[in-house]
């Protein structure tokens, strides 16, 4: 080799050698790149969500809309006001979204859910996001987020109970008329669809400081999860054109927090309905509204589809012994699970999801085929135009 080729690899080598060493000092650099962008394709997605109160009208219309007739005497037990009868309209707690977390303006509603009635706002996650929710509580009794299947520790459970748990750590867990409290919830693999699963899957929130009293005073509302990859910027799944949400519940409005203000205010003679309340059987069977999203006989507005669409149902139930529910379309089959229906079982608590093509055009019935859940007015109609 002569002196000048010998000199060329000799600068070569050294070459590679300043290169190794760059590539050595590189790859803590590239490592902390590489991490920043996957947690910033990881989403958080931020809400802020209050419990207000509000006046709730079960029946808006005014009347019977699956007969088509003025309520008679059968729909009366359970709408009509009078002296010792509240009526159709009560005092109830709703979660509802804000804008910002100044609280002082209110989402404007989106056409799309305006079926959701009662139920609280739809929180979305894909499969790797974190949910913030910022929750305010405007009502006048303590209450809290408490959500289903996505990860939490106990800063964000919003549940109390003996936990061992002291400190911030208790903070979420009843938060006190006027209150704020910051939830973060992780939607993590197991929070997402399983094997069986269509592209999302249903999950729900609601208050726990006192469970029942909570639910039925109106304080629950939907979470949807998508599969990672499967879901468009707002989370919602790519192959669903439309989606609905349901809750079927018996609104106990005895175990409500505002029964005595729903007496006092709704009553014709509060005092004495105060007085003989609980020995009332009349009075308190007046108070159990057989709902779907909190309206009775078909006024549950809003459940139009097209025919051919890709439509998925999201079926909520929460109660006691008497919450279970059948809904059952009219006019269309679902899948559930990859089985074929018509009807769904909905018990205390569940949370179920299915998939319809609308094929046949029509307003149709979507009852709980509950027979007396039926006399009592848990039904609805949905469309499908052609
Ligand atoms: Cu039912």
């Amino acid at each position: 080799m002569n002196e000048s080729r010998r000199s060329v690899v000799f600068r070569r080598s050294g070459r590679n050698r300043e290169l190794k060493v760059l590539l050595l000092l590189l790859i803590p650099v590239l490592t902390m790149l590489i991490g920043c962008t996957s947690a910033i394709a990881q989403h958080t997605r931020t809400y802020f969500i209050a419990a207000v109160d509000l006046d709730w009208d079960y029946a808006p219309t005014g009347i019977n809309q699956i007969s088509g007739n003025a309520f008679g005497e059968g729909e009366n037990v359970f709408v009509q006001s009078g002296k010792e009868r509240i009526g159709k309209v009560y005092q109830k707690a709703a979660y509802r979204e804000f804008t910002d977390g100044t609280f002082a303006t209110m989402k404007a509603a989106d056409p799309r859910w305006q079926h959701l009635g009662i139920l609280g706002p739809v929180i979305r996650g894909e499969v790797g996001d974190t949910i913030q929710v910022t929750f305010k509580n405007m009502t006048s009794f303590p209450a809290s987020m408490h959500p289903h299947g996505v990860f939490y520790r106990k800063d964000s459970e919003g549940t109390p109970y003996n936990d061992g748990t002291s400190g911030s750590d208790k903070a979420d867990d009843a938060v006190p008329p006027g209150g704020t409290h910051t939830y973060t919830w992780e939607v993590r693999e197991r929070s997402g669809p399983g094997p069986m699963d269509g592209s999302s899957v249903l999950w729900m929130y609601h208050s726990h400081p006192d469970e029942p009293k909570d639910t039925n005073t109106g304080l629950v509302g939907p979470l949807i999860v998508t599969r990672q990859g499967s879901a468009n910027p707002d989370g919602s799944p790519k192959d669903v054109d439309r989606e609905f949400v349901t809750l079927f519940t018996v609104f106990d409005e005895n175990a409500s927090h505002y029964l005595e203000q729903n007496i006092e205010r709704f009553t014709g003679k509060p005092r004495r309905v105060l007085k003989k309340r609980l020995e009332d059987d009349d009075f308190r069977e007046s108070n159990l509204m057989h709902a779907v999203n909190g309206y009775l006989y078909g006024n549950l507005p809003g459940l139009t589809m097209e025919q051919g669409e890709r439509v998925r149902w999201y079926l909520i139930s929460i109660g006691t012994e008497v919450d279970l529910h059948t809904p059952h379309w009219h006019g269309q089959t679902v899948l559930m699970a990859g089985m074929r229906t018509d009807m769904v079982e909905l018990l205390p608590g569940s949370m179920k999801t299915v998939d319809m093509v609308p094929d046949a055009p029509g307003t149709w019935l979507y009852h709980c085929h509950v027979n007396d859940h039926i006399d009592a007015g848990m039904m609805a109609l949905f469309t499908v135009t052609e």
